[in-house]
């Protein structure tokens, strides 16, 4: 009888072990002298699409990791998963529902050497819906387990985690002059039409191009930078911008 109530309590602890472990854990908050994995932050309206990156920074040598990002799906739809192999040569893409994107990478190359590298793990594109209320939509890592992140010696690797997310602005006219679509005018609005008017746009800004032809001509010219560093500079406000006259 001792040895089966002995069992039978040997048995419960064994299923509460599993059911603990099987629960997915509070990943580690970001800190930024450690090794950690990020993803970025945008503004924009209802009905725009916007690309967040994930990267991975402080890399202390790994070999595969896995991970979930979890978002509202009542307002945002992925609709495009671009990988970057500035840190893994492979990566993977596995919508799990609609809710979870699950991204798988691997130091594919080398069964035997982690990668070092740092830098811009995946592209992921959002729909936002066009009924989105405006306020901030977390893009978060979910249903961590690490577990998920080892190096070619097999032995886990700790990484630190920083969410990002999609701030909805208040739809309505085109706020020209504000090229990040962030609600303001600062000096990432001036270095942003520089970047239109040299043709070095990368997709990963999210630039508000409306918003840019300040002078409504149609075109992005030195006239637009010169207007938008004004705007900036507060020599102007945006009633005084040729498109707004
Ligand atoms: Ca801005
Ligand atoms: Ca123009």
């Amino acid at each position: 009888m001792k040895i089966r109530i002995g069992s039978l309590i040997l048995a419960i602890c064994m299923s509460l072990c599993l059911t603990v472990s099987a629960v997915a854990q509070t990943p580690p908050a970001l800190d930024t002298d450690k090794p950690n994995v990020t993803i970025s932050t945008a503004a924009a309206r209802p009905g725009d699409t916007v690309r967040l990156t994930v990267s991975l920074q402080n890399n202390p040598g790994v070999w595969g990791m896995r991970f979930y990002i979890g978002y509202d799906n009542a307002n945002l739809t992925v609709t495009d998963r671009t990988a970057s192999t500035d840190v893994f040569e492979e990566i993977m893409f596995s919508p799990a529902d609609k809710t979870v994107e699950t991204i798988l990478c691997e130091n594919s190359g080398a069964l035997d050497a982690n990668t070092t590298a740092n830098g811009q793990i995946a592209v992921l594109t959002f729909q936002i819906s066009e009924n989105a209320q405006p306020g901030f939509y977390p893009v978060e890592f979910v249903n961590y387990d690490p577990n998920d992140f080892f190096d070619c010696n097999f032995k886990n690797v700790a990484f630190t985690f920083g969410s990002g997310g999609i701030t909805v602005l208040p739809d309505g006219e085109t706020a020209y002059g504000d090229v990040n679509g962030d609600g303001r005018y600062t000096a990432t609005d001036s270095m942003f039409i520089r970047l239109i008017v040299a043709e070095l746009d990368q997709p990963s800004h999210n630039m508000d191009y409306a918003a840019a032809d300040v002078n409504g001509d149609g075109r992005y010219t030195a006239a637009d930078t010169m207007y938008i560093r004004r705007l900036v500079a507060e020599l102007i406000t945006a009633d005084q911008l040729p498109v707004n006259q």
